[in-house]
């Protein structure tokens, strides 16, 4: 393999140049002597493209010669965000192209600029795949990503007037410069039909005559390691009408008819779905699941025989197949088809191999989120899938009236198929993959817990070994040392070197300095030189100028009611009319804050739209009352995504996790966060509560009901007398103080009147207490800068690198497989 390794592309200045202005001229067909810097951005991408493609070749070709055992992460989102600098980061080679473009009049941070954000993805359980792949190929994992290649990624959100418009993120325009198109590697995947049973060599075998068919045709986008020469690869899946053309349809005289509904197959996967966590039964959604399950499987299981052509019995030893949440579920169906009805192999041991290969990841405890597909949509669209679901169902449900005799109200709850009051059936996808899985786990050690005591409780009873916890994590190549490089050398300088870059535990070593003036200064100065570059954004985004001496108060995640930025923004009103009613004396005392809430709504979740015009509505009124000045921004920043994470998470000093504890799974944004030295206002919620116990409660400000007490607090609630502070924040807000009262009225009837599920009375003055301490230990800057230091001296549990390890230990059973370095 390495006899050839003079051949690869060199990585000296004069090199680089030369690839450069080479793509300029031969792949983008312009003058090498005159391009612009979208161009040189493109000639770039695709200079880095080609040193990818070695590695990515080099890493393939070693997997196959090794064999080791294959790990595919199933995923219907992969929020990537920006590649160029995070690719040269990787590769180790920032500083030469830095050099390289800068002889030829380009700056690298200009060019980054022009990226488009490759935001396939929702949220966290998207940017979650995304860090996961950055940490497979860094450990050496022989692990892939499989997902869809939408044509149109997340929304881009504007704001007009307050209210959010929804704009589509067509992010292909200009092409791809990262992923490389596969035309020869593509599947058939069918939909609709019947199913009929045929008689062969003595047996039943079942073939779905199918009523539609596509073509899944692959692009993949290699993912190079750090500190290694292994790239993996993310393969996405795009739908093309299938190659063979239904002679009737063009005989029947309508040629250009024939062909348009030939071509409606790419719909398929155009779209993103943009609800995070409410579950539409669309059927387009379920033929985008199925769509890049059956291209998934068939690669899988093609990759499989070409290497073990005749043995099935050592396919659970060379493959695991993780789904990310219910949205790949189907697979457990598929792959039973591909087994049984592709390859003629029986019942008990196709499900042996399933039951072994499959491993399930819950992310959410939000009734609303879960899946339930109607039978009859499943049957008119997968009628092969939904018979092996029958099948699936009815054999398990045996099993459960083996250990629990005819206990009917068990069976009823457990089964797979939930038959609605209406006699309307569905297929509850989260018990599907609960079965067919081996290991089933929650995100941060409370939601694991959650979940064995709640909508899992009772296969918990039935099989507690299978459940466990893994506890996310973020890349902290991406999410500290690429996007603050002034913090990341800082730490290096103190640490003496930058293996926290990949031993993030190596960050505790900050401890011993945390109260040390001189780096205390240092990380001040680092924090408000990322302020600065923040400012800039806001001001680019907003028009609005804040003040870079104000602390940083961020909150950016998807606007929910459970994350309650309603909380957030209460309190910035009470906190208002506070500074309204001191006297200029009393002004003085004050901390001044810059508060940034940023998120995208789903476009159908009319409250979360209510939420940011009210969030936009009081900005307009602080940030206009010339009582108020510099001591109170409130900032809504529009299109909140990677990139401008990158930017505004390493200029927090504190930031917002406050759902109502029991309800978020992790979150991610505060490991990210804290990683920055950003401190954090939350309650023990998700990976809050670990965060906590890593870092030392006296370097978290925690508040709220626990996740025990809010079943009662929520049976109670009718009850509760909310606090004045409370009452009076609701009355302006009704009272029209920032306009807009009857469209605001929904949002204060949900808190009050409504039941106030989130219980946002009942954290309230905990909230505002909270905060009232957060200023006064702002206040104390060393004291404050201490804490900063401890957070993210604290923060090594949170890389998944560790998390990554532990699904390879604990579920996978997979070992690194590293290519050697060249050389
Ligand atoms: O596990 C990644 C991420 C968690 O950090 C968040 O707490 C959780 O809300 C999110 N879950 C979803 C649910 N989507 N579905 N289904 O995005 O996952």
């Amino acid at each position: 393999l390495y006899t050839l390794m003079d051949t690869y592309m060199k990585n000296d200045v004069l090199s680089i140049q030369e690839d450069i202005v080479n793509h300029v001229e031969y792949t983008l067909a312009r003058s090498r002597v005159n391009f612009d810097n979208f161009e040189a951005y493109q000639a770039t991408s695709l200079s880095l493209r080609d040193r990818l493609i070695e590695r990515w070749n080099d890493t393939q070709t070693w997997f196959k010669e090794k064999d080791p055992k294959r790990v595919y992460y199933l995923s219907m989102e992969f929020l990537m965000g920006r590649s160029l600098l995070n690719t040269l980061y990787n590769l180790d080679i920032k500083e030469a192209y830095l050099e390289a473009l800068a002889e030829l009049g380009y700056d690298l941070e200009t060019l980054a600029e022009l990226e488009r954000d490759a935001a396939l993805g929702n949220g966290g359980l998207g940017r979650l795949a995304a860090c996961f792949l950055d940490s497979m190929a860094t450990l050496n994992l022989p692990a892939w990503g499989y997902g869809i290649r939408y044509q149109y990624g997340m929304f881009r959100q504007t704001i007009q007037n307050g209210f959010q418009h929804e704009q589509p993120d067509y992010w292909l325009t200009f092409g791809n410069p990262w992923e490389i198109e596969r035309l020869i590697v593509q599947y058939p995947i069918k939909f609709y039909g019947h199913v009929s049973v045929v008689n062969e060599e003595g047996r039943q075998l079942f073939r779905w005559n199918a009523g539609e068919t596509v073509t899944a045709v692959a692009y993949d986008n290699p993912i190079p390691g750090f500190g290694t020469r292994n790239c993996i690869n993310l393969r996405l899946w795009a739908a093309k009408p299938a190659k063979e053309f239904d002679l009737e349809a063009f005989n029947t005289g309508d040629y250009v008819a024939a062909i348009l509904s030939k071509q409606r197959a790419e719909t398929l996967s155009s779209v993103l779905y943009p609800d995070d966590r409410t579950y539409e039964g669309k059927e387009l959604r379920l033929k985008q699941q199925h769509f890049f399950v059956s291209a998934t499987i068939q690669d899988c299981v093609r990759r499989y025989r070409d290497a073990h052509p005749n043995d099935w019995d050592i396919f659970p030893n060379k493959v695991a197949f993780q789904l990310n949440d219910t949205h790949p579920t189907i697979a457990v169906a598929e792959l039973m088809r591909v087994l049984m009805d592709d390859h003629k192999m029986g019942w008990t041991k196709s499900w042996e191999i399933c039951t072994k290969v499959f491993a399930f990841t819950n992310h959410t405890v939000l009734p609303e989120a879960l899946e339930r597909w109607p039978v009859a949509l499943i049957e008119k669209l997968l009628p092969r899938h939904m018979q092996i679901i029958y099948d699936v169902n009815w054999r398990f449900l045996q099993q459960v009236r083996n250990k629990y005799g005819d206990d009917w109200e068990r069976i009823s709850r457990m089964s797979i198929i939930e038959e609605g009051a209406n006699g309307e059936k569905f297929v509850r996808m989260a018990y599907l993959a609960v079965v067919a899985s081996h290991s089933v786990n929650g995100v941060a050690a409370i939601h694991s817990e959650i979940i064995k005591d709640t909508i899992f409780k009772d296969f918990y009873d039935l099989w507690p070994g299978k459940f466990q916890n893994k506890t996310n994590g973020v890349t902290q190549r991406r999410w500290l040392a690429f996007c603050n490089p002034p913090l990341r050398n800082l730490i290096t300088k103190r640490l003496g070197n930058d293996d926290w870059i990949l031993h993030l535990d190596n960050l505790k070593g900050l401890r011993a300095y945390a109260d040390d003036p001189t780096f205390q200064a240092e990380w001040r100065e680092v924090k408000h030189t990322a302020k600065i570059k923040a400012a800039a954004l806001i001001q680019r985004l907003t028009g609005v100028k804040v003040n870079t001496n104000a602390m940083f108060d961020i909150q950016v995640k998807r606007i929910h009611e459970y994350k309650r930025q309603l909380l957030n923004v209460m309190g910035i009103i009470y906190r208002y009319d506070q500074i309204k009613k001191m006297s200029r004396e009393q002004r003085k005392d004050v901390v001044p804050r810059v508060c940034i809430i940023g998120g995208k709504a789903a476009p159908g979740y009319e409250m979360a739209k209510r939420i940011i015009k009210l969030v936009c509505a009081v900005g307009d009124k602080i940030n206009g009352d010339p009582d108020v000045g510099d001591l109170l921004k409130l900032i809504f920043l529009p299109d909140y995504n990677v990139s401008s994470a990158e930017v505004l998470i390493p200029a927090s000093e504190l930031s917002q996790h406050i759902s109502t504890a029991g309800t978020e799974a992790s979150g991610t944004s505060n490991m990210k966060f804290t990683m920055n030295g950003s401190l954090i206002i939350g309650t023990l919620d998700g990976a809050n509560v670990e965060i906590a116990e890593e870092i030392g409660d006296d370097n978290i400000f925690i508040f709220g009901a626990k996740a025990h007490e809010v079943p009662r607090l929520r049976t109670e609630r009718r009850n509760y007398r909310p606090d004045d502070r409370f009452n009076h924040v609701v009355n302006m807000i009704r009272s029209g103080y920032f306009g807009w009262e009857d469209y605001f009225s929904p949002v204060m009837d949900a808190i009050t009147t409504g039941g106030d599920y989130y219980l946002m009375a009942n954290d309230f003055p905990a909230y505002i207490d909270m905060q009232t301490k957060v200023d006064a230990t702002y206040r104390d800057q060393a004291k404050w800068t201490r804490m900063s230091i401890m957070g993210t001296a604290g923060s090594g549990k949170f890389s998944t690198d560790r998390t990554i390890a532990e699904y390879a230990h604990d579920i996978w059973h997979a070992e690194p497989c590293a290519v050697p370095q060249p050389g």
